[in-house]
């Protein structure tokens, strides 16, 4: 593989109060059940499983308070895996879970004076506050958040970090998004590649745009992967399923793209609900989707460009 071998942190965080559909907290162990640690260390890295995170004070209420008492837990443990030199994977859970852990690297990248990128491979916008949300769902919001709109008190742990730019956020895969939302991206400036672009470029181009700004800026690249990105036919283990989603090739190259770039300093993989998966395939496939980002290839060569693609 183009890359070192890595220290590798799983940390499960079986969380579905950001959710209304119940079952994400059996993603982190279906997750280990298809093999996501063998496939890791079978690549050479060394994977040390930090078993589930346990929420820091009452986490059983749905909304808000619920999550904070997961988000300072996450976040100390990703902050610390940082710290430790390994990358944090997170594997939930539903995408409330990113509040704990780009916190968790924005506070370890505040002390380096970096910053920090987000990639956020997803059917939906999650750029929600509770004024602008239909359902009420947290799951949908944790970008905005992130990004310090108000109507969050108390979710961050004190003191609060430095928001993320939604200038450093990239939306890829979008095909869902509601009015408030909408708004709220388009003035903040939120870097966006949905589907209809997707469809007339394909993902490498726009993707090489995103990598080759996050490299110009020496930012660390915290991808958050939510499994709706991906089309409901391959992996239909999801609460909150949109049609016209990315294909396995497109994930899968995407995938590689984020290896050989060895930009990727942490990873969220999200929203997979066993309860409604079928015989385990959409664990599976992230299964095999993740291990493609650590380095698993058919052949020792990058992406090339498009002049140089192998004819025969
Ligand atoms: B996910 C939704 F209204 N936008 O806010 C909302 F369509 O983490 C869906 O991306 C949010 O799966 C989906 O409830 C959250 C809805
Ligand atoms: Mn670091
Ligand atoms: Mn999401
Ligand atoms: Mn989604």
């Amino acid at each position: 593989s183009l890359h070192a071998a890595r220290s590798i942190a799983l940390i499960g965080a079986p969380i579905e109060v950001g959710t209304s559909e119940p079952g994400a907290l059996m993603g982190p162990a279906a997750l280990r059940t298809a093999g996501l640690v063998r496939a890791l260390s079978e690549l050479g890295h060394s994977v040390t499983d930090r078993g589930d995170v346990a929420p820091e004070g009452p986490a059983g209420m749905r909304g808000l308070d619920g999550v904070a008492a997961w988000t300072r837990a996450l976040s100390r443990v990703v902050e610390g895996a940082l710290d430790a030199g390994s990358l944090p994977l997170t594997a939930g859970g539903d995408h409330s879970l990113s509040l704990g852990s780009v916190d968790g690297v924005l506070r370890h990248c505040a002390r380096h004076g970096r910053s920090v990128f987000v990639l956020w491979l997803d059917a939906h916008a999650d750029f929600n506050t509770p004024a602008t949300s239909p359902s009420g769902n947290v799951h949908g919001m944790p970008l905005a958040a992130l990004c310090g709109e108000p109507g969050f008190p108390r979710l961050f742990a004190e003191p609060v970090p430095q928001p993320l730019s939604p200038a450093n956020v990239h939306l890829f895969g979008l095909r869902s998004i509601d009015a408030g939302e909408r708004a709220l991206v388009t003035t903040r400036r939120v870097g966006i590649t949905d589907m209809r672009t997707i469809d007339e470029f394909g993902v490498v181009a726009p993707l090489r745009r995103v990598l080759d700004r996050v490299a110009g800026q020496g930012a660390h690249l915290h991808v958050s992967l939510d499994i709706d990105f991906l089309d409901p036919s391959i992996a239909p283990g999801v609460g909150t399923t949109v049609p016209g989603g990315a294909t396995f090739r497109e994930a899968h190259l995407i995938m590689e793209m984020l290896h050989d770039s060895g930009l990727v300093q942490s990873l969220d993989v999200v929203e997979l609900n066993p309860f409604l998966d079928e015989r385990g395939r959409s664990a599976r496939v992230l299964v095999e989707l993740v291990a493609s980002l650590f380095g698993r290839r058919i052949l020792d060569r990058p992406t090339l460009p498009v002049e140089a693609a192998p004819i025969e």
